[in-house]
């Protein structure tokens, strides 16, 4: 059995999504960010980070932070949605650690900036939104030859992507303008475990359709 600690945040859904599609029994234990509840001492004692997402595998104790870290320990586990021959692990370490070191981290910027901080500061607004619109385009250009992000196989990178993605709107991102990624977006949103995961823990923010 799985704790998840978690929130309704791009990195968090990433965990439920993961858990709904593997199928690996779980159980939600909301940290409420608004409240600051990733601040409490019991909480950082499994993520000395303070951030969620995070969980306790109860069959082992081993508790762990990361998403990047906990979606490829979920799928050894259920041995589900990864890549095991060497050349396609590989590749899927590649497109996670980008969506971890690229795509998380960008794109939360731009929620800050561009988002909440609406007018604050422009030239940091400019700055990310730029880079985000970049590394759009790098994925625009993935997805025009491969189905998903490592070729034919949904795995644990288009997991890791999909929630940021699905915050095209706040970004002011047409994603008109990224066809391929489009076409992928609107697949996974088709996908009863990613709706499902969408609303984990239970929140009023239904999952975004483009038009
Ligand atoms: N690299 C981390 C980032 C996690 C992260 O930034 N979580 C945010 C929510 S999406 C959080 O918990 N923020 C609370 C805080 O910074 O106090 C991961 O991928 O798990």
């Amino acid at each position: 059995m799985i704790d998840l600690y978690t929130w309704f945040t791009p990195n968090g859904r990433k965990i439920s999504i993961m858990l709904e599609e593997c199928g690996l029994e779980y159980e939600v234990h909301p940290v409420s960010l608004g409240k600051g509840e990733q601040h409490q001492p019991d909480f950082l004692k499994i993520s000395p980070n303070n951030k969620i997402p995070a969980i306790v595998d109860t069959d082992n104790g081993l508790s762990l932070m990361e998403s990047g870290a906990i979606l490829l320990y979920l799928a050894e586990k259920s041995g589900k949605l990864a890549l095991t021959d060497e050349v396609g692990r590989w590749k899927m370490m590649e497109w996670l650690m980008f969506q971890m070191a690229s795509v998380g981290p960008m794109f939360g910027q731009v929620h800050v900036f561009t988002k909440y901080g609406e007018g604050k500061n422009e030239e940091a607004s400019a700055r990310y939104l730029d880079e985000a619109k970049r590394l759009y385009g790098v994925m625009d250009e993935r997805l025009e030859n491969n189905h998903y992000f490592v070729g034919d196989q949904y795995t644990i990178v288009d997991i890791a992507i999909f929630p940021w993605v699905g915050r095209w709107d706040w970004q002011t991102i047409d994603l008109g303008e990224f066809p391929n990624v489009k076409r992928w977006y609107l697949e996974i949103a088709d996908r009863p475990a990613v709706q499902k995961g969408w609303r984990i823990p239970e929140n009023d923010q239904p999952l975004p359709i483009p038009e």
